[in-house]
């Protein structure tokens, strides 16, 4: 409980931040875009991780508040960088959380924010795990189909872990998904036929394919070859703090 308050004012105390983790083209190695991952510097504890206080968020009514800092400052900084760059191809993902998509002010807030930054919504991309959609499927449903005629995407988060119901995949307007690193890095020998199929599934039904934690440059050739659009792993890149990203776009591009 102590956490949950000191949570509470960790918005306006500027202890919240977030990090963001390259997502690599796997044919050309290029950066296409970054996945938002949310940090708090807690003044007595230090880092506290989001597997820690996401919870707590959810728990309490805090997850909204705090899920709208993650996306406006997901998409400040993106439009941030390309101050300093011009246009940029590349996207912005934020994670989405079961409260946050269930909650009626969730659309009128992402539309808000979005004239607000005259942000491009292509650009902006939001994950959301089986779990979060499977809390309540019909109300999923109707939000994401909103969301998405705003011009944002959507990806289906950890595919290929929990229930992986292939429904979801035609059932919500999904975009993109990203095949967890358990289902990456399965040591089996049925792993590339299994890989294969989810890859070109996904190609059939038209979404791009992201493999998480690829642990090495043998199995990023393979996903390549297989058809796997990105790669999101430490293999690539490690989340960094706006300004770092800053630079290394400079670089790129
Ligand atoms: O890299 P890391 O340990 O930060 O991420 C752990 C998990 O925390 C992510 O997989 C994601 O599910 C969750 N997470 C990180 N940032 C956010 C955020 O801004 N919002 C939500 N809902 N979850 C997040
Ligand atoms: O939202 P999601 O659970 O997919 O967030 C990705 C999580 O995976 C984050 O916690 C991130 O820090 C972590 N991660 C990113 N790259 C790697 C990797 O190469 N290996 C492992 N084990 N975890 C990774
Ligand atoms: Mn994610
Ligand atoms: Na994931």
């Amino acid at each position: 409980l102590q956490l949950e308050t000191d949570l509470r004012r960790a918005i306006d105390r500027k202890e919240l931040s977030m990090v963001y983790q390259p997502i690599v083209r796997l044919a050309d190695g290029e950066i296409a875009g970054f996945e938002a991952l949310m940090r708090w510097d807690h003044p007595k504890r230090g880092n506290i991780p989001p597997s820690e206080f996401i919870p707590i968020a959810e728990m309490s009514d805090l997850i909204e508040p705090l899920g709208m800092f993650a996306l406006e400052r997901a998409t400040s900084d993106l439009m941030d960088w390309e101050r300093h760059t011009g246009e940029l191809p590349v996207f912005v993902t934020v994670n989405l959380s079961s409260a946050q998509l269930l909650s009626s002010e969730l659309y009128n807030d992402v539309r808000a924010m979005l004239t607000k930054t005259q942000c491009d919504p292509h650009r902006i991309k939001l994950e959301l795990t089986e779990s979060v959609v499977m809390e309540n499927p019909e109300q999923a449903r109707l939000v994401l189909a909103k969301l998405k005629e705003t011009g944002i995407s959507l990806a289906l988060d950890d595919f290929g872990t929990g229930y992986s119901s292939l429904a979801y995949l035609t059932r919500f307007p999904f975009d993109t998904i990203k095949l967890d690193k358990a289902l990456v890095n399965d040591r089996s020998p049925k792993r590339s036929v299994l890989l294969k199929s989810v890859i070109s599934m996904a190609c059939g039904l038209e979404m791009k394919v992201v493999a998480e934690g690829i642990e090495s440059d043998a199995d990023a050739e393979e996903l390549g070859k297989l058809g796997c659009d990105f790669g999101q792993s430490y293999l690539f890149g490690a989340p960094l703090g706006a300004e770092s990203v800053q630079r290394l776009l400079k670089e790129r591009f």
